[in-house]
């Protein structure tokens, strides 16, 4: 299954076969409190900074998160999103808890872009699958619904199943919907990962649907985190993850590592090109 993403001109295409698209996550003010005062001064200038050297280490896709306490989101997604695609042609993923704020957002959107994101709650299904119709953008479907997140794979796996058909009678193709399995940080709960993993593979084999997660989301709290989300990303991709929310500037060579072992990079092409990219 292919989904297809365009920006001004840039078209990327997330192929169930690999190899990796990598989301890049860094436009988001978690723990980047540079990012909240400069955008609350209207300054635009560190955004652009992040854009471009996400872009310079392997990003294909922007996540864009402009969410922070007292802000105005429906006035500032559209503006950054504006800035953004008049700088740069990659397509854009729009993360946001707010509907109204994706929808100002696809209104300026130069190409299709990504909802991110809806989940299997019906308040959610009903505020974001006509939007994204109307639009003609994908969605992140996120595997939790009104009774909350559950441990379990396969029920996880239910209500992406959900997400999915609803999706499908809203309008929408298949392939544009993209399942989150959910990653959650492992010093919570030490089984997170596995319950995720397990989910990967599930949707993976019985759905066949694009997969992606918010991958450094499981290492929030401890230590070396690039060796933990490097273990996590590798086999995550093995049992199905195509396109994670990631910083492409610590995991891209992993993600290029995993993409060759795979078989997905004849000649190590794209896994020296990148290696000689950085030096
Ligand atoms: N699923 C979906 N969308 C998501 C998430 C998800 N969007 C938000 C989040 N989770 C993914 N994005 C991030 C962004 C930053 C960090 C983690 C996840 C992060 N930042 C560093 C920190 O907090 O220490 C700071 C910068 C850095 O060192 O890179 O960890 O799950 N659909």
């Amino acid at each position: 299954m292919k989904t297809i993403l365009t920006g001004r001109t840039k078209e990327v295409i997330i192929d169930t076969a690999g190899p990796v698209i990598i989301i890049g996550e860094s436009i988001n003010p978690t723990r980047r409190k540079k990012l909240v005062t400069t955008l609350q001064e209207g300054n635009f200038e560190y955004v652009l900074e992040l854009a471009e050297s996400q872009i310079k280490a392997g990003a294909d896709i922007l996540d864009v998160n402009v969410g922070f306490p007292g802000v105005d989101d429906v006035k500032l997604l559209p503006e950054t999103v504006k800035v953004l695609q008049d700088n740069f042609d990659v397509p854009l993923c729009l993360d946001s808890p707010n509907p109204k704020a994706i929808e100002a957002a696809l209104k300026v959107a130069t190409g299709k872009y990504l909802i991110n994101s809806a989940n299997g709650e019906e308040r959610s299904l009903n505020a974001l699958l006509p939007v994204a119709k109307e639009f003609g953008a994908a969605i992140i479907g996120l595997c939790m619904d009104d009774d909350g997140i559950t441990h379990d794979p396969e029920k996880r796996v239910a209500i992406a199943g959900k997400i999915i058909e609803r999706a499908l009678k809203a309008g929408i193709n298949a392939e544009d919907v993209i399942i989150d399995p959910l990653a959650m940080a492992v010093s919570a709960d030490p089984q997170a990962c596995l319950v995720t993993l397990e989910t990967i593979r599930l949707v993976h084999q019985k759905l066949g649907h694009n997969i992606t997660q918010g991958a450094s989301n499981i290492s929030f709290g401890l230590p070396d985190r690039e060796s933990l989300n490097a273990a996590f990303m590798a086999l995550s991709i093995y049992n199905g993850l195509t396109c994670p929310i990631a910083n492409p500037e610590k995991i891209t060579a992993a993600i290029r590592a995993a993409d060759l072992v795979l078989g997905r990079d004849d000649f190590a092409v794209r896994f020296v090109e990148y290696f000689q990219s950085r030096q």
